[in-house]
């Protein structure tokens, strides 16, 4: 569905954009047939619709208009006036901006450190409540003046300027404006620390490319950590040096037996390098004692039996498991994860645990007790999915994957492990799961959790979530995206947008801001932005799309 539907998307999107090309009648046309109202479309869209929602919003004063001759004017760090050094990562973000705005507006849109009163800002300043992510947007007929403590808060405060230009701005040939941004302030930051995603590249793997389009789409909605789940039964996606047959066997094939593939280290460092300069930070996960059967097929050292099982491209779970009494087994976990870790600048490093369902109980602590101190070792936080709170470790933190018919002894565990201390990065797979079907009739995904519908996803809390769990604990969530049923980008896109942008407002926005029934209106607005970028998306009956 999705490999023909996605071409198709981007050629009606590029007729829309032709369409709508010679100024005047012909657009207000467009944007009939597009089902606004023409003189909504006229104004400029209010402050608050954006997503994630922005923490709070004053209108006042007019909008700010693009021209030709807007400059993009770049400010902070040390030294003054037009002399003064603007960090390098500051220009980029200036640069992003650019890069973003011109094709569309056909504006030079120069960046220039020369001080003025006028034009599009990028101030790097410290104010107080701002953190580390957050930024302040400030609009009126002169300028349009983002102010940030950091890169990041530039960077996310780019992302709500152009959710508030038309979506015409995603395109990327001239189109014909008006470019305007409503007058008043904006403050936003972040509610959680840890608004991650999760590509399964091991079932099905995606090359570099498909991961940087995939990691595009997260930063529109501020999601700020990728994590790549690079092995599993079917596929090991990384190069390991002292360990080389896991990737040239171990990733020679998928789900379904095609060819796979895998990364190699310079390929997963052009990836982590993307994402930084998306304000990503990217998780590696190499999912331990289960889910190893392609390591297992190639080395037979690794098994207790000392046979290396045929390669896997089935989608069973919890067939195969690492050989826990084997000393070997621990050379292998500790040159993996070294070379990981030396490979990754990111505080966190994954390893798996869950539905190591032929690994005994004890065997699973005793495995994960031996391991979690490998990773310290090597300088990185542990992540676990939650089964890890069996063998509780101080300064891991878990990863709750639970769903309605979780049992409550699982749960409670959960919970004792937060009340002691256990962060958690809650990803509910009836929730977060973007490789849930929406509903019976959708083409691609699972149910084993239930169908997740675009408003279930968006409609629950993190902070009340988990019963017992304090607040505190929850240092943010996950949409993970598995992949058994998932091939190309398009089929990503199909499965991942309505749905993504939910999780990341709850990831981003303040409780108050929830509301499913203003969100389902912002959300609509997001689809013409999706066609100007060509991307495939799930026309949820719950939303109120436009035409
Ligand atoms: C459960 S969630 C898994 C994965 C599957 C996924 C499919 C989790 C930690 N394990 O192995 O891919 O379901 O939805």
């Amino acid at each position: 569905m999705g490999r023909r539907l996605g071409p198709l998307l981007v050629l009606c999107a590029a007729l829309l954009a032709a369409t709508a090309l010679p100024a005047g009648p012909a657009t207000a046309t467009a944007r009939d047939r597009a089902g606004q109202d023409p003189a909504a479309a006229r104004s400029p869209r209010p402050l608050d619709q954006v997503i994630p929602a922005p923490a709070s919003v004053r209108a006042h004063g007019k909008p700010y208009t693009l021209t030709p001759r807007t400059v993009i004017r770049v400010s902070g760090g040390s030294g003054h006036g037009a002399r003064h050094r603007v960090p390098e990562d500051i220009r980029r973000v200036a640069g992003q901006l650019a890069d973003l705005l011109r094709p569309a507006t056909g504006y030079r849109l120069p960046v220039t450190t020369r001080p003025g009163r006028d034009g599009i800002h990028l101030r790097l300043a410290a104010e107080r409540g701002l953190g580390r992510e957050g930024y302040r947007l400030q609009v009126s007929e002169r300028a349009a003046v983002l102010t940030a403590g950091e890169a990041a808060g530039l960077f996310h405060g780019v992302q709500t300027l152009r959710q508030l230009l038309p979506a015409a701005i995603e395109a990327r040939t001239p189109q014909p404006g008006p470019w305007r941004i409503a007058g008043g302030t904006l403050t936003d930051r972040p509610r959680y620390a840890y608004r991650g995603a999760m590509l399964d590249v091991a079932r099905h793997f995606f090359p570099v490319d498909a991961v940087k389009r995939y990691i595009d789409q997260l930063a529109l909605y501020k999601i700020n950590t990728l994590h790549l789940h690079l092995s599993d039964d079917q596929g090991w996606r990384i190069a390991v040096d002292s360990w080389p047959r896991l990737a040239t066997h171990g990733g020679s094939t998928q789900v379904g037996g095609g060819p796979g593939g895998h990364y190699t280290k310079d390929d997963y460092r052009e990836i982590v390098r993307y994402a930084a300069a998306r304000h990503l930070t990217v998780v590696p996960e190499i999912d331990m004692p289960g889910h190893t059967n392609a390591a297992l097929a190639s080395y037979a050292e690794l098994n207790c039996d000392g046979k290396a099982p045929p390669l896997y491209t089935g989608t069973e779970v919890g067939f195969s498991s690492l050989c826990v009494p084997l000393e070997r087994t621990y050379d292998f976990v500790d040159d993996v994860i070294r070379e990981l870790a030396a490979l990754t600048p990111g505080p966190y490093l994954h390893i798996g645990g869950d539905e190591a369902h032929s690994t005994s109980h004890d065997d699973y602590v005793a495995f994960m007790k031996r391991v979690q101190p490998v990773v310290a070792e090597y300088g990185k936080t542990a992540i676990g999915w939650h089964q890890i709170t069996a063998a509780p470790r101080r300064g891991t933190i878990a990863q709750y994957w639970g769903y309605d018919r979780t049992g409550a002894e699982e749960r409670a565990q959960v919970a004792a492990a937060a009340r002691n201390g256990t962060k958690l990065v809650l990803s509910p797979a009836d929730r977060s799961y973007l490789d849930m079907k929406y509903d019976k009739d959708t083409p691609l995904g699972l149910s084993w959790a239930g169908y997740v519908s675009t408003q279930r996803s968006y409609d629950w809390n993190p902070a009340t979530y988990l019963e017992g769990v304090p607040e505190e604990a929850v240092l943010g969530v996950e949409a993970p995206l598995w992949t058994e049923t998932l091939a190309t980008s398009a089929q990503l896109q199909y499965m991942a947008l309505p749905r993504l942008p939910g999780i990341a407002e709850l990831g981003w926005s303040p409780a108050a801001t929830h509301d499913w029934d203003r969100y389902r209106h912002r959300l609509a607005q997001q689809a013409p932005r999706w066609d100007a970028l060509g991307l495939d998306y799930y026309r949820s009956p719950q939303v109120p799309w436009p035409r």
